[in-house]
């Protein structure tokens, strides 16, 4: 059925849940790691991709813009910026060697991409370096020939030459195994707009005045503290992350650093201009300060990633806002009583995000159905979508994780 993937060491379809967790097959030393890129098919070359080199950023976002990710009924493609791209996969210990092209040897021309960028994971009780690796594409005009196969052992030998034997990655489509299935949901914030490109409809028994009454929004956040993150911040943020994430089974561990990149990188954060939004930002941080004792309380973030609108005369660009990392001390603080459960606490801090994203013009809110997302997803209006995201572990073990908490056993 697969022939690729069952020579993968991935668990195949099937294989019931482990009885321990661990890898599948074990490390190797660097000397006994494929030291020569696999063949290719002799018009193209392998190619070593530059992201930091603007020309080259712009080739990788070219090429997925018209090529990557689709929705099902190939209305909507998702369309990386440059500055995107070059936020994810700058992480800090990143290495040029894992963002893999394939050009055309006559022209040079970018017909496929593969990346990987390094990530300290934590799934259950083990904390292991990883891979995650993310933008495989391959030109439409190269489709099945088995490119991606390929693509994907490249770049895995040169994650195994940096001494790394696992990997992180999510995909559309089910291949041998998933390790969590979650699904998108969305929330309209630009009503009009969605219904005009067919991205939501008007249901039955509604109008569209009534519509957009419904998903109207306050002009400013609500939760008394809230504002946009700095640098001061992230000792803070960095605690506060790692001791909400204990609540999941699988999470990215992160170092001051690593949340100074997520949350304060991604171009257009020093720039002056709109207080909602910046030239070529990738990224959205607030948290909300404690007026009392100052302490950052809770924090939320979203970025952003439009997507095109195939064939549409009036509109060409979708643009969305992805629910990013967020916490709240709500979930183990002494005296969360004072500020309700953490189910209220939750509905307002992403309510905020919404507004934030609504004032920076974005059309739709986007969040998966996974974490503590249960908990307001409903109440702030999302629609579940039609698109599903797999997890998948690359040479790990574990059972099966939990799409999202449950409700019950929530403070
Ligand atoms: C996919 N998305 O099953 P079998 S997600 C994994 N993830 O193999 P060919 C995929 N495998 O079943 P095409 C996959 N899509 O025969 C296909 N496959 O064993 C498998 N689309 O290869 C597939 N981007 O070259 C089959 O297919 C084999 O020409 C077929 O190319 C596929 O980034 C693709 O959806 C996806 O650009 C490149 O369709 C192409 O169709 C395309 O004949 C639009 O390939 C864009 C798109 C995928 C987005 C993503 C995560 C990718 C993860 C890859 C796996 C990483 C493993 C870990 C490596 C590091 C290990 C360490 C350490
Ligand atoms: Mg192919």
């Amino acid at each position: 059925e697969h022939k690729f993937w069952s020579t993968q060491p991935v668990p195949q379809l099937g294989e019931g849940p482990p009885e321990e967790d661990g890898y599948i097959e074990p490390s190797k030393p660097a000397e006994e790691v494929r030291q020569d890129p696999y063949p290719l098919p002799k018009d193209f070359e392998w190619s070593i991709i530059d992201i930091t080199d603007p020309i080259q950023a712009t080739e990788v976002h070219e090429l997925l813009s018209l090529h990557y990710v689709e929705d099902g009924d190939a209305t909507f493609r998702f369309k990386y910026s440059p500055e995107f791209l070059q936020w994810a996969l700058q992480v800090p210990g990143y290495s040029k060697d894992w963002h893999v092209g394939v050009r055309v040897k006559s022209n040079k021309k970018l017909v496929g991409f593969i990346s990987g960028v390094p990530m300290l994971l934590q799934v259950r009780k083990n904390k292991f370096m990883s891979a995650e690796i993310n933008y495989l594409c391959v030109h439409k005009k190269l489709r099945s020939k088995r490119l991606a196969p390929l693509l994907i052992k490249e770049v895995t030998r040169q994650i195994h030459l940096k001494g790394i034997f696992q990997a992180i990655y999510t995909a559309g489509v089910v291949v041998p195994t998933p390790v969590s299935t979650t699904q998108y949901q969305h929330r309209n914030l630009n009503v009009t707009k969605l219904i005009d490109i067919q991205f939501s409809f008007v249901p039955r028994n509604m109008t569209l005045a009534r519509m957009i009454r419904l998903n109207q929004l306050s002009n400013k956040p609500q939760l008394p503290g809230v504002r946009e993150m700095t640098e001061k911040d992230i000792p803070q943020v960095t605690e506060l992350y790692a001791k909400y994430m204990e609540r999941f089974d699988m999470v990215p561990v992160m170092d001051a650093q690593e949340i100074r990149h997520q949350f304060l990188s991604g171009s257009g954060r020093s720039g002056t201009g709109d207080k909602w939004r910046r030239d070529g930002q990738v990224v959205w941080a607030y948290v909300v300060e404690d007026k009392d004792s100052h302490k950052i309380t809770d924090f939320m973030s979203f970025y952003s990633l439009p997507s095109t609108v195939i064939n549409h005369t009036k509109h060409g660009v979708l643009e969305a806002a992805y629910l990013h990392y967020y916490a709240s001390d709500t979930a183990f603080s002494e005296n969360a009583d004072e500020k309700g459960t953490l189910k209220e606490r939750l509905q307002g801090l992403i309510g905020d995000a919404l507004i934030v994203a609504n004032n920076a013009q974005f059309d739709v809110f986007n969040a998966l159905t996974m974490m503590d997302n249960n908990l307001f997803l409903k109440e702030l209006r999302f629609a579940v979508g039609n698109g599903f995201l797999n997890f998948y572990l690359y040479n790990w073990r574990t059972a099966p994780l939990a799409g999202m908490k449950e409700e019950n056993g929530v403070p």
